[in-house]
């Protein structure tokens, strides 16, 4: 079952998920095979969760092991470095980083690690995100960061994009993601306006 720290935890507002039509479902247990968090899903803020959720109801749905947590770059440097550079050791094969403003995360966590960082830039109320967008691709070359859409639609895709790096050499996540492909283009067919 996907682990949280317990701040974010208690930050959820409603612990139903879509599923993979589309519908509202109670969580359910992960199916996909791995006693360890596949997946860290690490924030700037507990700010970021109202958008962040969508990236854990996504893993949920998905049946992946994965863990929500608040860590700052900025205001908590060693905890960004420290769970960067533990992450591959602990069995993480995906981390999703998540800031917003000066939103450096992403890339400071993929300075401490080689597993695939994806980022997720914060919609800011400066900037509407643009700050939180350019901070977060502008990566030098040598530390990647696969950068995604600013806010809900970024945390969606990056979910689902670590959902597809698992796939590769997992084939029960490769059936779910065609299945979640055809769901979706049924809806779309089904819909009368
Ligand atoms: C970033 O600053 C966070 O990721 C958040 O998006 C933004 C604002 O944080 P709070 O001031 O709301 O904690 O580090």
């Amino acid at each position: 079952m996907a682990q949280k720290n317990r701040k974010t935890t208690n930050a959820r507002r409603d612990n139903r998920s879509p599923t993979l039509n589309g519908t509202a479902s109670p969580r359910r247990p992960v199916a996909v095979s791995s006693s360890s968090p596949l997946v860290g899903v690490i924030m700037g803020s507990q700010s970021d969760w109202e958008t962040m959720r969508h990236a854990d109801e996504t893993l949920t749905q998905f049946g992946v092991n994965h863990v929500c947590k608040v860590i700052s770059a900025h205001r908590s440097p060693s905890l960004a470095s420290e769970f960067a550079s533990t992450a591959e050791a602990k069995g993480f094969e995906v981390i999703i980083g998540a800031a917003g403003g000066a939103a450096h995360l992403a890339g400071v966590l993929a300075a401490h690690t080689t597993l695939p960082v994806l980022g997720v830039p914060m919609k800011s109320d400066a900037l509407n995100g643009l700050d939180s967008l350019l901070s977060t691709v502008q990566m030098p070359g040598g530390i990647p960061v696969g950068t995604f859409a600013i806010g809900k639609a970024g945390a969606v895709n990056a979910a689902l994009f670590a959902v597809a790096i698992l796939a590769n050499s997992r084939s029960e996540l490769r059936d779910k993601l065609h299945k979640f492909r055809e769901a979706q283009e049924a809806k779309i067919r089904s819909t009368v306006l």
